[in-house]
Order: C-alpha cells, then sequence, then structure tokens
C-alpha cells in the first residue's frame, strides 16, 4: 500500500470517555439516537484533525483532481439522510451478535457531487476512502484506514458527512468530515476522511482483504466483503427479566440493507411464530415492528424476534452476527 504521508504526523488520541458500552437493546427507546448515546468505534484511536490544516484529496482515475478544503465543501449543497447506523462487530469475531445499533440524522455533502466536479475516468469501478487516523490493529501495522466502495453503489444517498444529529461531528464520529454509506454496516463509513482515490481495482489493505471478508455463502471457498447488512432484529419491549401481567404489547426495532417486510415473534423460545405489524422503512431509518401478546400461562418464557427482509433473508437463530436476540421474562397472572 503507498504510504500516507500528505498530512504529516496527524496525532492519535485516545477514545477517551467516549468509549463507552452501546445501548443495549431495551435502551433503544428513542427513534433518534441522541449522539452522546450514540455508538463510537475506533480501530487505532481518535485522531483529532485541525480544520484549518486539513484538506481532501480528491484523485486516482479522474479526470481533474482536487483538494478540497472544508470551506469548500460546506459551500455545497447538503442533505440529510435517516439512517440505522450499526457496527459489524469485531473483525476477529465475526460471528459474534453485538448488536451494537443506532438511528441517526447525518448531513453532509452527496459524494456524486464531488465525483462529477472532478469528472470520473470511465475505466474507475471503485472508490477507495481513506481515514487520518494510523496506528496497530490485531499486531497490524495500519498507514491509515481504508475502505472501498464500488461506484455502482454511488447514489444521492451517501454522504461526505460533517454532521450528525443537526450538529457539526464530534471527534469521535469522525471530524471534520467522514464517509457515510447508508444501509451498509458502520465499518464502510470512513471517519477522518482525508483522500478519495477513484481506482479501477478492490482496494489492498488488512481492513479491506484481511478483515471484514466473510465466507461467500455462493462461492465455496471465496470470500466477499462485509458490505450491506443482513436482516435483523431487537426486541426493546419488554426488557430482559420483565414481569408480564395479562397483556403486554412486544416492539422493536428491525433493519436492513433491504427492506424489512415481516418479523415474527416467538412467545415461546422459537417454536411458534406469530407475524409482528411492522412499519415501512422512511428513508434508511430501522423499522418499528409490534406484537400485541396476552400470555396464556404462568412462568418463565423467552421472547425471540427474527427479520426477514425484501430479499427473502431470514435472520438465523445462531451463528452469525444477525442471530436472533432472545428476551427472557416472567409471566405473572393473577
Ligand atoms: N477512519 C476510520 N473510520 C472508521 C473506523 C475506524 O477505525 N477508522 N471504524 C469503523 C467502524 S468499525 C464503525 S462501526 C464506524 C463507527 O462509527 P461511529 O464511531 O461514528 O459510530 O466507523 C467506521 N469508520
Ligand atoms: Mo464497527
Amino acid at each position: 500500500m503507498t504510504r500516507h504521508s500528505f498530512l504529516g504526523g496527524v496525532e492519535m488520541g485516545p477514545v477517551g470517555p467516549y468509549r463507552r458500552h452501546p445501548l443495549a437493546p431495551h435502551q433503544l427507546i428513542a427513534d433518534l439516537t441522541p449522539t452522546e448515546d450514540a455508538i463510537v468505534l475506533a480501530h487505532l484511536g481518535v485522531p483529532r484533525l485541525d480544520a484549518e490544516r486539513w484538506t481532501l484529496r480528491v484523485d486516482g482515475l479522474v479526470r481533474q483532481p482536487r483538494t478540497l478544503s472544508l470551506p469548500d465543501l460546506l459551500a455545497l449543497p447538503t442533505r440529510e439522510i435517516t439512517s440505522f447506523h450499526e457496527c459489524a462487530g469485531s473483525p476477529l469475531e465475526p460471528t459474534v451478535p453485538q448488536r451494537r445499533i443506532v438511528n441517526v440524522v447525518w448531513g453532509g455533502v452527496p459524494l456524486r457531487a464531488v465525483l462529477d466536479a472532478v469528472g470520473v475516468d470511465p475505466a474507475a469501478r471503485y472508490v477507495w476512502s481513506y481515514g487520518a487516523d494510523h496506528g496497530t490493529f490485531a499486531d497490524v501495522e495500519v498507514d491509515a484506514y481504508v475502505k472501498d466502495l464500488p461506484l455502482d453503489r454511488v447514489a444521492d444517498d451517501i454522504l461526505l458527512a460533517h454532521r450528525i444529529n443537526d450538529r457539526p461531528l464530534p471527534a469521535e464520529h469522525g471530524y471534520p468530515l467522514r464517509l457515510v454509506v447508508p444501509g451498509w454496516y458502520g465499518t464502510n463509513s470512513v471517519k477522518w476522511l482525508t483522500r478519495l482515490r477513484l481506482a479501477d481495482r478492490r482496494a489492498p489493505g488488512p481492513f479491506t482483504t484481511r478483515f471484514y471478508t466473510d465466507p461467500d455463502p455462493e462461492r465455496p471457498g471465496a470470500t466477499r466483503p462485509v458490505w450491506e447488512v443482513a436482516p435483523e432484529s431487537v426486541i426493546v419491549h419488554p426488557a430482559p427479566d420483565a414481569e408480564i401481567g395479562d397483556e403486554v404489547s412486544v416492539w422493536g426495532r428491525a433493519w436492513g440493507s433491504a427492506e424489512i417486510v415481516d418479523v415474527e415473534v416467538s412467545t415461546d423460545g422459537g417454536r411458534n411464530w406469530q407475524h409482528a405489524d411492522v412499519e415501512p422503512r422512511r428513508e434508511w431509518s430501522w423499522q418499528r415492528f409490534t406484537l400485541p401478546w396476552r400470555p396464556g400461562r404462568p412462568g418463565r418464557t423467552t421472547l425471540v424476534a427474527r427479520a426477514r427482509d425484501a430479499a427473502g433473508a431470514v435472520q438465523p437463530m445462531t451463528g452469525a452476527r444477525n442471530a436472533v436476540h432472545r428476551v427472557p421474562v416472567t409471566v405473572i397472572i393473577s
């Protein structure tokens, strides 16, 4: 990989006070997650960037390479996108569900506008995105966090975001500018962007070739990148170990790259299933599902939810990052 030298020595800081536990599923009460409750993931630490010195370089297979300042970018038309934002979990344990999920409003410049301004060469097929952060992850030396994105995914919803929930990005979320790829796992939304490079192939480097690659179910022995979010759901209410009376409204959140068209809820640990009511998707927002439940008999039981997306994919019961969420409860009937 080419050395990432144009920024000079970027100072890296710890994740600091922002290294906190994500909200548990039963805490996902707000439709829009406040920024102070949003997940923060940083493999290499948090670079503290000086916006006055910061620039975004756009080069590679383009007609007119450009270097943009923050005022240049802020002068372009912006748009807002509400989207779920989920971490794929540790790339070292890719099948362990973490359920680090929030729903936020991003504000920024559509990537498309910047690509149109530089003129993309017809030979280009990918956008490589470089973060300013560097360091060591899992014993691998990293010059810069780099991810790639196929050009055919670049629609108007992909943002060079400078705002989250109506405020400038805090350092932890990528100040001054980050990529946001709505509907894809968070790992693809490169923070602290310094460079976009158009290329005719996928990016080399540990975060595209070694980490964040899954076995490809359609091609035995091959891998595929951790891009699209598999269908998933969590039960928000009732909370784990709640005591349930005669009637309760079981509800939760469901999301995925493809719209969720069905959520089934089991109130007996996964033996029998009932269709919940699922609200349609707005933009890339998570979708609420609801099932009224009148428990028939008292005692301990486990609630389970499983989502199905428009492409027909269903959440697996175990063994995957999007495996079903289970909530043990006690039914008390007087
Ligand atoms: N430059 C850079 N971008 C990054 C990362 C990183 O370590 N470095 N982590 C990624 C991961 S794994 C996730 S889940 C999201 C998290 O974004 P957030 O911290 O703003 O919630 O950022 C992604 N972008
Ligand atoms: Mo992540």
